[in-house]
């Protein structure tokens, strides 16, 4: 549905070309996403319009100083590396009238607007290993430029966006507070985060001992926030840089997994079927590895463990944004979010299932 009027955000924008139409685009759970074509001197050629979610941002301004710093910093690479397709392989914000990288609009939303990177998409689901090949690459790509990114440390958009531990309290308090009367039909789903209380620790725990660095990371690694060219399959373009921050590369590894290895879809409600694609995570093992050559072995270690982490932290979110009354993801039906919690809680159980033969994969991979 389209919620805003896209032909006057687009006034805000240095677009140097007519405004034809726009429509809301995308499966992406946080912004307000739009196509907008436009007439460039009789060419037609499209743009991303997206307005910030600012419930989830609460800082949209600092983001964008973020998101213009490396995409600027990863256009000047490609520039300087002669790329033919250097505005086709990163995101470069169009300025706004005022040349800033963002546009405010009367109701106060912030807005940015990008190139549409053509001949190319993001996945929901994935088709070929090829493809979680070529998509791992990328990320992996992404945080060895990021690591070189000079200058002070990135805001952190969402504080404490991947400390499960925090995730885990924050989830106690909305079942303590119960606000929508849903706690008593999610008593399986309480019961299974509790048995896994200790996981919530782990990887934070060895942050803070310092066996696992920090490091500039995406944190946002699903699958379809890397465009993949459409005939080589090639990751063509890392989007969805909002929480682009200090992080681990264990957040991305583990979200990469939790998107590419399940057989079901994120919200797909026949459960029985779950299982993990071992040739997937062959294949993200293989991307990864080949491009982030920087990980320590602490690291290298805990990269299955990454893939059930990342899961189970992403399920209590959904859990607790259910029990809050479903304001944070999006929604198009009223029991999506329970569902994803319970998908991804039957990942987890598949992946513990299946955890030897994953750490078998990695030690042969990494070797
Ligand atoms: P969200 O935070 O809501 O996930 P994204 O930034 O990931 O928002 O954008 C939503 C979707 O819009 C993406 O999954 C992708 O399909 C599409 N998209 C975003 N930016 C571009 C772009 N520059 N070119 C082409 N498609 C894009
Ligand atoms: C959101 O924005 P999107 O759809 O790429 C969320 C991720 C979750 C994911 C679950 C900023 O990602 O953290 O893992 O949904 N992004 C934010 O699908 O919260
Ligand atoms: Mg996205």
């Amino acid at each position: 549905m389209m919620q805003h009027d896209i032909k006057s955000i687009a006034r805000l924008f240095d677009m140097r070309a007519d405004f034809v139409h726009a429509h809301p685009y995308g499966s992406g759970h946080i912004n307000d996403t739009y196509c907008a074509w436009y007439d460039a001197s009789g060419q037609r050629i499209r743009y991303i319009h997206q307005r910030i979610n600012h419930n989830v941002f609460k800082n949209p301004v600092q983001l964008m100083e973020n998101v213009d710093r490396v995409t600027r910093h990863s256009l000047q690479l490609l520039l300087h590396q002669d790329h033919p397709e250097a505005h086709r392989r990163t995101l470069t914000c169009v300025p706004a009238i005022d040349g800033k990288p963002y546009a405010i609009d009367t109701a106060g939303n912030v807005w940015r607007t990008y190139p549409f990177i053509e001949r190319a998409r993001g996945y929901d689901t994935l088709e070929t290993t090829e493809q979680a090949y070529q998509a791992a690459r990328a990320f992996g790509e992404f945080q060895k430029l990021a690591a070189g990114l000079p200058g002070e440390r990135l805001h952190e958009t969402i504080p404490h966006f991947h400390h499960t531990r925090k995730r885990f309290e924050a989830f106690l308090i909305a079942l303590e507070n119960d606000s929508q009367q849903r706690a008593g039909e999610v008593q399986a789903e309480v019961d299974f985060v509790r048995a896994r209380e200790a996981d919530c620790s782990k990887i934070v725990d060895l942050i803070a001992s310092g066996e696992i660095p920090e490091r500039v990371t995406h944190n946002d690694t699903k699958l379809n926030n890397v465009l993949l060219d459409d005939v080589t399959a090639e990751g063509v373009c890392v989007i969805d840089l909002d929480t682009t921050m200090p992080g681990s590369a264990l957040y991305d590894f583990g979200d990469m997994v939790r998107t590419a290895v399940p057989k079901l879809a994120e919200d797909a409600t026949d459960l029985s079927l779950m299982d993990l694609k071992m040739d997937m995570f062959e294949a993200l093992l293989k991307g990864y590895t080949g491009t982030a050559t920087f990980l320590n072995a602490a690291e290298k270690q805990h990269l299955a463990y990454a893939g059930k982490l990342l899961t189970l932290e992403c399920g209590i979110r959904f859990l607790t944004d259910y029990l809050q009354g479903d304001v944070y993801f999006k929604i198009k039906r009223p029991s999506q979010n329970i569902d994803r919690c319970r998908n991804q809680f039957a990942f987890v159980q598949a992946i513990e299932r299946r955890m030897s033969e994953l750490e078998d994969k990695v030690l042969a991979v990494t070797a």
